[in-house]
């Protein structure tokens, strides 16, 4: 028999957690033929949840899963661990300043870090869910002085499946047939969703979207007005009408990275944030959110893409927001 691959879910009692594992456990994440055994991170208010989910894990009989631990101690949970989805993180309280918030998960994810480097498996992977994503993703890598870098990532995938969701209806294509979006930059309204490479069944879509909307400025007026704030600020209108914010769609998108990073892509990229190689001029080691393939298990970002004058200022500002992220971190010397 195959041997039990280690997941570790941090957060596992809060409510992503709760849509996460169950599919993790079904193999939605590593496959049919991948059996796991799941490490669930708590703190200690969070511990009956986390403890409560996995007595429904072991209600479900998932054949692949082989066994559930809860820990509330990072060294104990990621012993071992091949994929890490750190969920878990401080939420902005009213009146919080920035700085508190930066500082209050660097008490999270700096330990974290410190924890992975001390005791995951040589191929361990990091996903980052917990907002602030790509600055908390950085701080564990900073953490993490053994872990390559690049095994360190923050999800950008949710915003760019709302990205698909949003095309999708618009040009009247199955959301399948649509290639080749992007998210730059950081998780956070400041990212830019970029279809100017979008394809959809092949054909260019801002053509599509001009032929669809009367020419090319009515395109490009969507595209600005509409498709871009709706986007980045869906999270906002999730909480609005739902009452409460992303969750299953979270679950889903952490899911889908975590599977194109192993098994990878194909028929075009996805988007990521990853630390940046200087690509299209983001700064090296900021965690950005690129244009990705996966190919031999590693995250590549496509090269050679241009961007035109309203794409670079729109790069050029979530980059803008990274590197003051970075700073302030720094200054706190979290990193
Ligand atoms: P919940 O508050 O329901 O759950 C968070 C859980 O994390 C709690 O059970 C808490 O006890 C636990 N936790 C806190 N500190 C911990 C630590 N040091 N170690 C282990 N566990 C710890 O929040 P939920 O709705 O699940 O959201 C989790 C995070 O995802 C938030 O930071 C949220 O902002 C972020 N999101 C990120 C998204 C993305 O696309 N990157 C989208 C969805 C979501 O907003």
């Amino acid at each position: 028999s195959v041997t039990p691959v280690t997941i570790t879910i941090t957060g596992a009692g809060g409510q992503i957690g709760y849509a996460l594992l169950f599919r993790v456990a079904s193999g939605a994440m590593l496959g049919p033929d991948t059996p796991v055994r799941l490490n669930l991170l708590e703190i200690p208010q969070g511990l009956r949840a986390a403890e409560g989910a996995a007595l429904e894990l072991q209600d479900c009989a998932f054949p692949l899963l082989h066994q559930v631990e809860v820990y509330d101690d990072p060294k104990a949970a990621f012993r071992g661990t091949s994929h890490a989805l750190l969920v878990g993180a401080r939420p902005r309280a009213a009146g919080m300043e920035r700085g508190d918030l930066l500082a209050a998960n660097g008490g999270i994810f700096g330990p974290q870090g410190e924890a992975i480097n001390a005791g995951a498996a040589d191929d361990v992977r990091v996903v980052v869910v917990g907002n602030p994503a790509n600055t908390n993703a950085l701080i564990a890598s900073a953490h993490a002085p053994d872990v390559p870098a690049d095994r360190f990532t923050a999800l950008t995938r949710l915003d760019h499946n709302r990205a698909l969701g949003q095309l999708a209806p618009a040009m009247d294509t199955p959301v399948g047939d649509i290639r080749n979006v992007t998210i730059w930059g950081n998780h956070s309204a400041t990212q830019f969703p970029d279809v100017a490479h979008a394809t959809a069944a092949g054909d260019p879509v801002p053509a599509l979207l001009a032929a669809r909307l009367g020419g090319v400025d009515a395109a490009r007026e969507w595209i600005v007005d509409e498709f871009i704030p709706r986007v980045a600020k869906r999270g906002a209108e999730i909480i609005e009408v739902r009452g409460s914010s992303s969750v299953a769609s979270a679950a889903n998108a952490a899911i889908d990275h975590m599977r194109d990073w192993v098994h990878g892509t194909t028929g075009g990229w996805t988007s990521a944030a990853v630390v940046s190689d200087g690509s299209y001029g983001v700064p090296e080691d900021l965690v950005s959110s690129f244009p990705v393939e996966s190919v031999d298990g590693s995250w590549r970002i496509v090269q050679g893409l241009s961007l035109d004058a309203f794409a670079q200022h729109r790069l050029a500002t979530s980059v803008a927001e990274l590197v003051d992220e970075r700073d302030a971190v720094r200054a706190l010397d979290l990193i």
